[in-house]
This record gives structure tokens, sequence and C-alpha cells, in this order.
């Protein structure tokens, strides 16, 4: 394992003498519920607000502070954060891509509402750093698609990857006119076991797993060569805690971060090793054509060189850790 992140972790903890708290916005989603948990492993529960417009699993309900929230409500978000001194935010809560095409307009009021209602509390001063997590899906056809590079052509194609986009843009805005902080990752597919995703183009590869174990079968959404990147959760966690933690970031637009890339064949046949008589199919439907638009891999040497992000997991040992933790 990476040792960075437990020295971060111990630097945290120093940090989080100090009275001021962190927000989850969102968390209860894929990412949100087990950003949350580390949070309040590093800072200590009292320390970290879980709030989403539904309630979430037990774990997360009582091992500290939630609160319901519409994160598209300017009011309701400045309430809690008043209420409980909040100084850091993460805004987890997000429309993904497949969702996205059926409902446009919710989409954009979800993800850039959200967004420009914390950019203005950092503004005013009320928050001191912003977590807001982009995607590969600012991507579209005409970007370079092996080792997609950091600035290049972007595109996007989807409402998803235009309200990224939009957002990444943003952000930049206002940390050069206002000296906000506000970092950001784009998140390829991410890989988990605990909470399912919801929406997502990439969600196939979590599938997957449950109906492997639940029916020796899967029919895949996508053809059995779109090779997209993709990211094991424990990893994304990592990720993201240390750009937050990071005093050496250079780039506040957001970071491209890599650790696999495969096809929904590729890690069929991985699962085959764990599950011999496993079975897939393929029926591709409307979200071929948005994986279509995607990177096939991810160049991320800026964020090696800036913030020293190194990826743990592969497709073998991200899949072996998926069965070892489905089955029990
Ligand atoms: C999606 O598939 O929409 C997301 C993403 C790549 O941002 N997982």
């Amino acid at each position: 394992m990476n040792t960075s992140f437990a020295d971060f972790s111990i630097f945290a903890c120093n940090l989080l003498s100090m009275k001021s708290k962190i927000l989850v916005i969102g968390a209860c989603g894929q990412i949100g519920s087990e950003l949350t948990m580390k949070l309040r492993e590093i800072y200590g529960n009292d320390a970290v607000v879980a709030s989403d417009i539904v309630a979430g699993n037990a774990d997360l309900m009582w091992s500290g502070s939630f609160e319901i929230l519409d994160a598209t409500d300017k009011g309701e978000v400045r309430e809690i954060i008043e209420k409980y001194t909040i100084k850091e935010v993460y805004l987890m809560a997000a429309m993904l891509s497949g969702t996205a095409e059926k409902y446009p307009d919710k989409a954009w009021k979800l993800n850039m509402n959200s967004l420009f209602h914390v950019l203005d509390f950092a503004r005013e001063g009320l928050i001191d750093k912003i977590f807001w997590p982009s995607s590969i899906a600012i991507f579209g056809r005409n970007t370079p698609q092996e080792h997609t590079p950091q600035h290049t052509i972007t595109e996007p194609s989807t409402v998803y990857g235009i309200s990224k986009l939009a957002g990444e843009n943003w952000c930049n805005y206002y940390h050069q006119k206002y000296n906000v902080d506000v970092r950001s990752i784009r998140y390829p597919g991410i890989i988990s076991y605990k909470t399912l995703p919801g929406g997502g183009t990439t969600d196939y590869a979590v599938e997957i797993f449950h109906k492997a174990l639940s029916q020796g079968s899967y029919t895949c959404f996508l053809k059995e060569d779109t090779r997209l990147p993709m990211m094991y959760m424990n990893d994304a966690i990592r990720a993201t805690i240390n750009l937050m933690q990071s005093d050496k970031i250079k780039n506040f637009i957001a970071y491209n971060i890599a650790a696999i890339n495969f096809t929904p064949q590729e890690l069929a046949t991985e699962i085959k090793k764990h599950l011999p008589n496993f079975e897939i199919g393929f029926e591709p439907d409307f979200r071929q054509a948005i994986a279509d638009s995607w990177p096939h891999s991810i160049d991320d040497s800026e964020a090696r060189k800036d913030w020293n992000w190194v990826p743990d997991y592969n497709l073998e040992s991200m899949t072996k850790d998926m069965f070892l933790n489905l089955k029990s």
C-alpha cells in the first residue's frame, strides 16, 4: 500500500484540532458514502457532517451527523454550513451521464446550481475549501483517445460532460478571480462493492460483479471491445483526500488521474478466473455512443508530478478484492 496516505492522515488529524468541520453533500452516493466514512476515520466522526437528499445506510447515518439536504437549494445549504461552522465542502451530488441524457434540465440544474452555491459561499469567505468532482466525460469524439492529455481538445457530447466542463471552467474562474480554493479530479469509472453507482455509462463494471455472483451471467450494455478508463474505489478515495490535503497544487481546473483501463471482455476474462462458469453477453444500448466518445486511457502525469498521485490497484488486484468483499 502507498504510505503517503498514512502520513497525510496523521498530518490531517493534527490539522483537525481546529474547530471547523467538513460537509459532504451527496454523502449517500457511490463515492460520497465511502468518502464520508474515510474522512470520519481520519478526522473524527464529529468533524464530518454527511448530507443527501435521501437517507443513507446505517453506518453513515449513525457514525456522525446527518442532514437531509437538497444541494440545489442555496438557503438550505447555507443553513447547514452555518449550523455546523463548516469550512470544507465535498460536493459529490451529481446526475451521471446516462440519466442526464434522459433529464437534461434536471441534470443541468443539479450539476451547475449546486456548484455555484458553494463557489459563492467560498467567495463570501463562509467556507475555505471545496472539492468538486469532474469526469472523463468532459472529453469528446475529437479528443485523442489514447493517453488523453491533461490539456487537450474537450468538446463533450453529453449533457453530463457539458456540465462537468462548464463546472471546471467556473472553478478555474473563481480561483483566478476570487482566489477560491476549489480542487477537482476527472474521475474515470469507479468500481466498488459497498454502494452501487446509479445512472452512469461505466456502471456495467460494478453490475457485472453482482450478476456474476447472483446469476453466473451478465448482459453488458456496452460492446465487448469498448475500452474505458476505470479505477478501484480505494484509489479514488485516496486520490481525493490526498488532493485536498496537498500543498503542492498548481492546477485549479481538474486533474486527470488514471489507474486501469479495460474492455467488458477483458473484465469478463478476469472474472472467469474466479468463477470459471461465468458467461457474458452484449446488448449495446444508448450508452454505447457515450462510451465511444470517451477516452480509452488517460495521461495523469501532472497529478503524479504535482501531488505524487500513484494508483495501487490493477485489474487483477481490483477483481480479487471485489470478490473477497462481495462474497463475505
Ligand atoms: C459515468 O459513467 O457517467 C461516470 C463518469 C465516468 O463520470 N461514472
